[in-house]
């Protein structure tokens, strides 16, 4: 399955992908956070999510409240503890808010548990069967780094709005979309010395495919080392890439997460758009704050990037980055942390044919990354 890579010798790369775990996509995206019913409401005003499900003290639920927002593919579950004590309010206690679970569809989650578990993935829960009038869905689930978790949800006899548990979220206030379609890629951060191993996992345990590996020759500026490979799936469907801290002149932005999250954890939801100027010019006006690139970053950028369909001077009024490999070109653009703790943050991307992750931009990127943790004192 590995092969070594002539570049970096006693290094495994993994060059094809295994067909034991097919995924048909990202099922929705789980933060614990404090508040779910005022992140249920950044998240419709700001980001234009809509409401479709909801658990509670309503529905029965005694322990917790969760509430379901979807946006064309993108489902987000925002849950909060109603009680002390328990994994929720520890997880919280923790990392503050942040991404607990990246649920992923498949067609059967009782294959998807032994296939993934007897390959050495720790289990977090055994499959299992919850049911109501609409059907039943079936999930199971594994751990991955720190103390995130994959659960796998099987929902081919399930005609409910989400799951069993929850009812219709039926509500007045419903803030038009922003054009976000689909998540493109969730990238983790993980300890010193520890992106190998996370690569073996998604490798072995997933039978994942290494897509591209940056080391820190191609992303070190002037303190932000990192080294990072992106791990997929067979149809591509599924990207993760995972970064590590690498030596810097000072700290890594990876190690700040890292200090802050207190461990492992999702670093950013790259979200796609199929007009990226409209999208980010509407999440603005909304309050969503992005990261400032500097003007002269699009002083010769057609010469680097070539020629692109959109006009230059609205991607350079909202601040959009370009990139160009040799299947196309992308433009993305990187919010500011969404949380207290300068921990997550999404990337809003538009691919017009590449399939890179923008190497092009990583310069200027993480200039601007390091600037605002000069600003939080935390270089
Ligand atoms: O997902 C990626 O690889 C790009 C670039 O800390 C990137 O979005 C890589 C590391 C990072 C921020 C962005
Ligand atoms: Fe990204």
């Amino acid at each position: 399955m590995a092969t070594e890579n002539a570049n970096y010798p006693g290094e495994k790369i993994f060059k094809e992908a295994k067909d034991f775990l097919p995924i048909n996509g990202t099922d929705y995206v789980e933060l614990y956070v404090g508040n779910a019913k005022q992140s249920a409401h950044y998240y419709k005003t700001a980001f234009g999510f809509e409401s479709v499900a909801y658990s509670g003290l309503e529905t029965g639920n005694k322990e917790s409240v969760s509430y379901v927002l979807q946006q064309d593919k993108i489902r987000l579950v925002l849950t909060s503890p109603l009680k002390k004590d328990g994994p929720i309010n520890e997880h919280i206690n923790n990392h503050g808010d942040g991404v607990k679970v990246i649920a992923l569809w498949v067609e059967d989650a009782t294959k998807a548990w032994e296939e993934t578990t007897s390959r050495g993935a720790v289990s977090f829960m055994k499959p299992e069967k919850t049911e109501d009038e609409h059907g039943y869905v079936v999930r199971s689930g594994i751990h991955t780094y720190g103390e995130t978790i994959h659960i796998f949800v099987e929902r081919r006899n399930y005609k409910g709005v989400f799951m069993p548990g929850f009812k219709a979220w039926k509500t007045d206030f419903n803030p038009a979309p922003t054009g976000l379609k689909y998540i493109d890629h969730m990238v983790g951060n993980v300890g010193w010395g520890e992106m190998n191993k996370w690569c073996e996992f998604y490798a072995k345990v997933m039978g994942f495919a290494q897509l591209v590996s940056f080391d820190d020759k191609d992303i070190s500026t002037e303190y932000t080392a990192l080294m990072s490979k992106v791990m997929s799936n067979g149809t591509g469907r599924i990207k993760f890439p995972i970064n590590e801290p690498a030596e810097g002149r000072k700290k890594s932005q990876i190690e700040e997460y890292i200090d802050f999250y207190n461990g492992a954890g999702v670093q950013h939801i790259a979200v796609a758009t199929n007009n990226i100027i409209e999208t980010v010019r509407d999440l603005r006006s909304r309050g969503v704050e992005f990261l400032y690139v500097p003007e002269v970053y699009y002083d010769n950028i057609l010469e680097r990037v070539g020629e692109i369909d959109e006009d230059l001077e609205p991607l350079k009024e909202m601040n959009i980055l370009i990139d160009r490999d040799d299947e196309g070109y992308l433009l993305q653009i990187f919010t500011k942390p969404v949380l207290d703790r300068p921990t997550m943050f999404f990337e809003i991307i538009q691919r017009k044919g590449a399939q890179s992750f923008g190497k092009g931009n990583f310069k200027a990127l993480f200039e601007s990354i390091e600037h605002e943790q000069e600003l939080r004192g935390t270089l």
